[in-house]
C-alpha cells in the first residue's frame, strides 16, 4: 500500500485515526465526513495515497472504479437513490486533505450546495 506520512486519510485507513465507517472494499473505505455538508456526506478513499483524483487515475485508473463503486453501495445503503460525486482538486478548489477522495453528497441540500 502506499501511504504518506502525517495524511489523515492514510491514518484512517490504517486505522490509526477514529471515523465513522460506512463501508469497505478491497481498495477504499468510506466513512461520515466530520463537517457535513449535507444530509447525508460520506467521504470514500481508496487505500492507496495519490494527492489527488488524476494522480489517482495516472497510477492505478482501477482504483476510481473501486471508488465510485463504494460510494453507491454506501449512499444506496443509506436510502439515497440520487446523489452527488464531488472531486476538489487543488487549494482553489478547495481541496483540503491531499489525498485522493470523493464526497457523496445526499439529501435536499447536498443536490443543490456548492462544495
Ligand atoms: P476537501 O475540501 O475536498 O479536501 O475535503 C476534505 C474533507 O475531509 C472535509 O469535508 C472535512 C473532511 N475531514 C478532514 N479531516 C477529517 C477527519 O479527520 N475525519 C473525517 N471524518 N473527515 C475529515
Amino acid at each position: 500500500m502506499i501511504t504518506a506520512p502525517d495524511c489523515v486519510f492514510c491514518k484512517i485507513v490504517a486505522g490509526e485515526l477514529p471515523a465513522e465507517v460506512l463501508g469497505r472494499s478491497d481498495a477504499a473505505i468510506a466513512f461520515r465526513d466530520l463537517n457535513p455538508q449535507a444530509p447525508f456526506h460520506a467521504l470514500v478513499v481508496p487505500f492507496d495515497h495519490h494527492e489527488n483524483a488524476a494522480a489517482s487515475a495516472a497510477a492505478d485508473p482501477a482504483s476510481l472504479g473501486h471508488v465510485v463503486a463504494l460510494a453507491d453501495e454506501v449512499a444506496q445503503a443509506a436510502g439515497n437513490a440520487d446523489y452527488r460525486l464531488v472531486l476538489n482538486t487543488g487549494a482553489g478548489a478547495g481541496q483540503t486533505v491531499f489525498h485522493t477522495h470523493v464526497h457523496v453528497l445526499a439529501g435536499s441540500t447536498g443536490m443543490t450546495e456548492a462544495l
